[in-house]
């Protein structure tokens, strides 16, 4: 699971990727698509780690990709859109600031302007591929179900809607994966703003913004860029401190990641003990049996039972698995239980 940074160009992708991942976009060549793994803030996992005392720490991670810039326009090319496609979700970084220093592709756009323009795009390219297909298979033999989410997705699209937007149900999801159309994808609008934008959170398309937001079921980041490369450089106290003065409690990195993260539909498991404190991800809805598997191979197939208590239980009971042992707090779940967010589990197995 995969989110792609992508937007007009000098809108802060590369900022956000870097600080997000640590990788330095030095190293790919102009044009290429850098990935990276950023680390989901969890204050679940710090509450663990104070009682556990773990030799080792792990966090969940989100996987991102920086796109090279899109025009003024945000024109989406063909090659664009297909690499586009490999990203389970995308993240549309445009640009509120006017800090002079950074030059604009023509002339300034204001970011709803910007956003919408991508959003144009994406249904646009879409509607073609739609249409290709519609066309080129009139009298191709399709499913019911192929049928009509092909139609739907149509008008949707005819309507200037991502497919995204649509109300879909359990039959419509496997050929829209299959399909794999840019708009059905889950996207987060990130706003790169001036320090005085992020205090008062007054700016030009803010409303807009926020009304395309709704409409789609977009959520959206507001950050700093600049501001960020400085909330980095500092440590946990002095981000707390710094982050109080704009009412702020996480840096928009970290809101970033976990955005990103719920934005994919990804939830965490703990393994917990002396050694290490550690946030597994795996798709929501995903079985005990199958996230097993995350850990290790041999534990899915000698799979017996998975010893569950959530987090939210585990803290009620003062945070001590043998008092939640002797109370009979510890779930023994089977191979279908479906593992819920925050679980803490032991899987007990057999090689
Ligand atoms: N003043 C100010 N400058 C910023 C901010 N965010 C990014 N920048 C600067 O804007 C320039 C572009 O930032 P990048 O992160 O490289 O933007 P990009 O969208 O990756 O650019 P391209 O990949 O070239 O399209 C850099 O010089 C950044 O230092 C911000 O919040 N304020
Ligand atoms: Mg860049």
């Amino acid at each position: 699971m995969k989110i792609g940074i992508i937007g007009p160009s000098l809108s802060g992708k590369t900022i956000l990727f870097q600080l997000l991942t640590g990788v330095s976009s030095r190293i790919g060549s102009k044009g290429s698509v850098l990935q990276g793994a950023a680390r989901v803030p969890d204050d679940r996992i710090e509450e663990l780690v104070k009682i556990f005392k773990p030799k080792k720490t792990t966090y969940a991670t989100v996987e991102c990709a920086d796109f090279p810039s899109l025009g003024s326009g945000c024109e989406l090319t063909g090659e664009t859109a297909s690499r586009l496609k490999a990203c389970d979700a995308l993240a549309v970084v445009v640009r509120a600031h006017a800090d002079q220093s950074v030059p604009w592709p023509k002339s300034p756009v204001a970011p709803d302007v910007a956003f919408s323009d991508f959003l144009h795009e994406m249904i646009l390219s879409d509607l073609c591929q739609v249409e290709t297909i519609l066309a080129r298979n009139k009298d191709k033999k399709r499913t019911a179900d192929e049928e009509r989410v092909l139609k739907r997705c149509h008008e949707l699209l005819e309507e200037t809607k991502p497919i995204f937007a649509g109300s879909w149900g359990a039959d419509d999801e496997p050929v829209l994966k299959n399909y794999a159309f840019l708009s059905s994808r889950p996207v987060l609008v990130a706003i790169n703003l001036d320090e005085e934008q992020l205090q008062s959170l007054a700016y030009e398309g803010r409303a807009s913004l926020q009304a395309l937001s709704e409409e789609n079921g977009y959520p959206l980041v507001e950050f700093c860029g600049s501001l960020e490369v400085e909330i980095n450089q500092m440590n946990r106290q002095e981000q707390a401190v710094f982050l109080a003065e704009y009412g702020l409690t996480q840096s928009g990195i970290a809101r970033f990641a976990s955005a990103a993260y719920r934005l994919l539909d990804l939830i965490s498991f703990f393994t917990v003990g002396e050694d290490e404190v550690r946030a597994w991800t795996i798709a929501s809805g995903t079985s005990a049996k199958k996230a097993a598997g995350k850990i290790h191979s041999d534990i899915e197939r000698g799979f017996i039972r998975a010893e569950v208590i959530n987090y939210v239980d585990f803290l009620a009971l003062g945070g001590s698995l043998k008092i939640a042992r002797e109370q009979g707090k510890l779930r023994l779940e089977g191979k279908e239980y479906l593992v819920k967010d925050g679980d803490i589990i032991n899987f007990r197995f057999n090689v």
